[in-house]
């Protein structure tokens, strides 16, 4: 826990008056902003994001390594690091240990993935998190091995996450099968199905269908009593004012999955890439999905009151 003295630790001076006060949290990533999004979109969406969260009567907490430190609440101008430095390092769960280390070649800064986010708003006392899409089975990765340490995390630490489902650029039907597995709790908001980021159908049944806040907290409640640890994953597609049809997508992505590179490069790639093929129509769903989520996620932590 955050009270921990072994736990190098930089909460925000408003992080640390909400959790003495008791108010309610809310977690935000940096990979989105670091190597999601490009700039100057990705400061605009980490701002708006914050301020979402603020409207529904919560405090965000964006999380990053500074200079070896895990910070729980960001300054603008550690934010603006984020947006604008070169070789920001990606920090998965893996990640985390080096980085706050303090070896040689240990990086000064990195953002945070959905794993490493979550393992730190847990340590925090930060029961919900809001993000984009999340990390699954990558296409091809029945062969390649490549699955997202996300999955990992949603199976075994206990943060509600709100998202818009996994990143459509993946194998939805195998990640769907594997969160099963993994006994991931997958919710749709006012939706049956689980949608695909900047798709709102996948064609993919949910677990159940939550209607409000309320509904949402009331289940996130009933999994915290179990003691079971893991994730409730809140699905909230895309406002359909800036969807994009499944379609559609594929057919970029068809373009263009042979030529993406292997590892942790992969999904920043062909997001830039698509954000290209499209003409920024999926840039422009990208940013109001996690604004979106982040305002939903900032009602549901008040729902909980923490
Ligand atoms: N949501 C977005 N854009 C992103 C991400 C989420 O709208 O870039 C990030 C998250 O940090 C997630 C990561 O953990 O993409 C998945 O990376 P990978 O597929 O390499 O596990
Ligand atoms: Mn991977």
């Amino acid at each position: 826990m955050a009270d921990q003295p072994d736990f190098p630790f930089r909460m925000s001076d408003e992080v640390t008056a909400a959790r003495r006060d008791g108010r309610p949290l809310v977690a935000l990533e940096s990979t989105l902003i670091s190597h999601g999004l490009p700039y100057p979109e990705n400061i605009e969406v980490a701002r708006a994001s914050e301020a979402a969260v603020r409207a529904a009567g919560a405090l965000p907490a964006t999380m990053a390594v500074l200079d070896g430190m895990a910070h729980v609440g960001l300054a603008g101008s550690e934010m603006h690091r984020l947006a604008t430095a070169d070789g920001v390092a990606k920090l998965s769960r893996r990640d985390l240990a080096i980085a706050l280390s303090g070896v040689a070649g240990a990086p000064a800064l990195g953002a945070t993935t959905v794993s490493a986010t979550m393992i730190l708003a847990e340590r925090a006392g930060i029961g919900v998190f809001a993000t984009g899409g999340i990390g699954g089975v990558h296409r091809g990765g029945e062969a390649s091995m490549d699955v997202s340490a996300d999955l990992f995390e949603l199976a075994h630490t206990p943060v509600a996450v709100v998202c818009s489902g996994p990143k459509v650029i993946l194998d939805l039907p195998r990640t769907r099968e594997v969160l099963e597995t993994m006994g991931v709790t997958l919710v749709g908001y006012r939706s049956d199905e689980m949608p695909a980021f900047w798709a709102r159908h996948s064609g993919l049944a949910v677990d159940c269908r939550a209607d409000s806040p309320a509904e949402l907290a009331a289940i996130i409640r009933a999994r915290t009593r179990l003691g079971i640890g893991g994730a409730v994953l809140i699905c909230n597609p895309v406002d359909p004012a800036l969807a994009i049809g499944i379609d559609e997508i594929e057919g970029w992505i068809a373009a263009c999955i042979n030529d993406a590179p292997a590892g942790a490069a992969a999904t920043p790639w062909l997001l830039a890439e698509i954000a290209r093929r499209s003409k920024g129509r999926s840039l422009a769903a990208n940013k109001r999905l996690i604004i979106d989520n982040a305002a939903l996620a900032g009602a549901v932590a008040v729902e909980l009151g923490a």
